[in-house]
């Protein structure tokens, strides 16, 4: 068994170990440091000691396992030779943790803007900067929402609207309401209980939750927290290694999960500078050098190598030469339904709907990925009239199925986006606290 004296020679870019996890495991991530998404960086600041208090809260347990090769899980380390690893709390950390103490009771906040709110002042920085980033200037962003803006009602009037029944289905599924829960990576870095919280609140207020590739919990934990029959959806990052995207695929069919759905927007992660910004401010050390002082001092884009890679994606996780010929192969590998999340335009519907897809989302990542994509709601109203005119769809349509992502933050913007469609629910929304 190695002991902590032995682990704290390896404290160099060089050679780097880190002890992470109750079980006292030694991995060597030398190789891994270019890879990491939050930059080598904060590795090495643990790089010969004990990690495990940076990483749990971010990281689901087994991915350092999953991702390095064997030869680099060195094995156990004795606990107590281990050096404890103090962590500072700064002010600004307490006056963060009170701010948390104090928040507003849930039923408090009124509406998703307040929500928002909330959650800027109680967030670890890193974590609002993360969620809250979207790419470059962020205009399509701030279109998602606008985009609802521009779209009016035309109410009728002596209706008898006494009994409203908004529940739906979803890809043949039943919602209380015509949402859903989309994937969002990195769940425990808003809280410890992360995408749990999720599975639970879908449970209860019965709507269906998209579990993500890059979950802070394992995808097994998220499903053992699922009531009896709960229904639950995967998002897809296919990996560069289609045996690792084949294994998350099997893996999701046999527990049961009702519907796949690959993300197609990303061909690489888009530029978002405020992440960016952080990791550099981060990783900027005190330093005499005046070159790198101004530089952050004028909080400029001209971010260096280390920080040009913003979180949390691996390399691997994407893959830039995913096309057509994959999806084709998704389908011959699974029996579950497949819907691409993050369509454009009504070419690529239609092409989805041609190739026996089960629908799409349109949607544009919440403006994380590709500055001046158009609003999905914008997108659907193209997307509906030419399913129409070129392959004579009706919407609703069961076999076929338009979501929206985006901008929504009312109950109007749900009942704009499922009246542009048509009149019944089968057009769904997902309510994205992020984008
Ligand atoms: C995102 O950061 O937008 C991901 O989907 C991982």
């Amino acid at each position: 068994m190695l002991s902590g004296k032995e682990v704290a020679q390896h404290d160099s870019k060089e050679s780097c170990w880190i002890i992470v996890h109750g079980e006292w495991h030694v991995y060597d991530v030398t190789e891994f440091l270019d890879e990491h998404p939050g930059g080598s960086k904060i590795i090495l600041k643990y790089a010969g000691k004990d990690a495990t208090a940076e990483y749990d809260p971010i990281h689901p347990p087994d991915a350092i396992k999953t991702n390095l090769p064997k030869e680099k899980h060195l094995g156990p380390v004795q606990p107590d030779t281990v050096e404890k690893v103090e962590v500072e709390t700064t002010d600004e950390e307490k006056a963060r943790l009170e701010r948390v103490e104090n928040k507003p009771a849930l039923a408090e906040i009124l509406n998703l803007h307040d929500f928002e709110y909330v959650a800027r002042q109680i967030m670890p920085e890193k974590a609002w900067a993360y969620f809250s980033s979207a790419a470059e200037d962020e205009i399509t962003m701030r279109e998602n929402h606008a985009a609802f803006h521009r779209i009016w009602f035309r109410p009728r009037i002596l209706r008898d609207v006494t009994n409203v029944d908004y529940s739906t289905k979803i890809l043949g599924h039943n919602s209380s309401m015509p949402i859903y829960i989309s994937a969002a990576a990195l769940g425990k870095l808003g809280h410890p209980d992360g995408e749990l919280n999720l599975t639970r609140a879908a449970a209860k207020h019965g709507i269906i939750q998209m579990i993500p590739t890059l979950a802070s919990f394992s995808f097994d934990e998220i499903v053992d927290n699922a009531q009896p029959g709960q229904v639950q959806f995967f998002q897809l990052y296919v990996n560069k290694n289609r045996e690792v995207a084949r294994r998350l695929v099997e893996q999701a069919e046999a527990r049961g999960i009702k519907a796949l759905f690959i993300t197609v927007d990303s061909a690489q992660l888009g530029r978002r500078e405020k992440a960016l910004q952080l990791i550099q401010d981060m990783n900027q050390e005190h330093t005499s050098d005046p070159s790198k002082v101004t530089k952050a001092q004028l909080g400029t884009s001209n971010v260096t190598q280390e920080a040009s890679k913003p979180m949390p994606a691996p390399s691997t996780v994407l893959d830039p030469g995913l096309c057509w010929k994959d999806i084709v192969w998704f389908k011959s590998i699974t029996k579950m339904p497949i819907i691409l999340k993050g369509v454009q335009c009504w070419e690529d519907a239609l092409e989805a709907y041609d190739q026996g897809l089960a629908g799409c989302v349109l949607s544009n990542h919440g403006g994380r990925q590709l500055d001046f994509s158009r609003s999905g709601i914008e997108v659907l109203a193209e997307c509906v009239k030419y399913l129409k005119e070129k392959r004579g769809l009706t919407f609703p349509n069961e076999k076929f199925q338009l979501f929206v992502d985006g901008g929504v933050r009312r109950a109007t913007d749900v009942l704009k986006a499922v009246a542009l469609g048509a009149t019944a629910g089968k057009l769904c929304v997902k309510i994205n606290i992020n984008t």
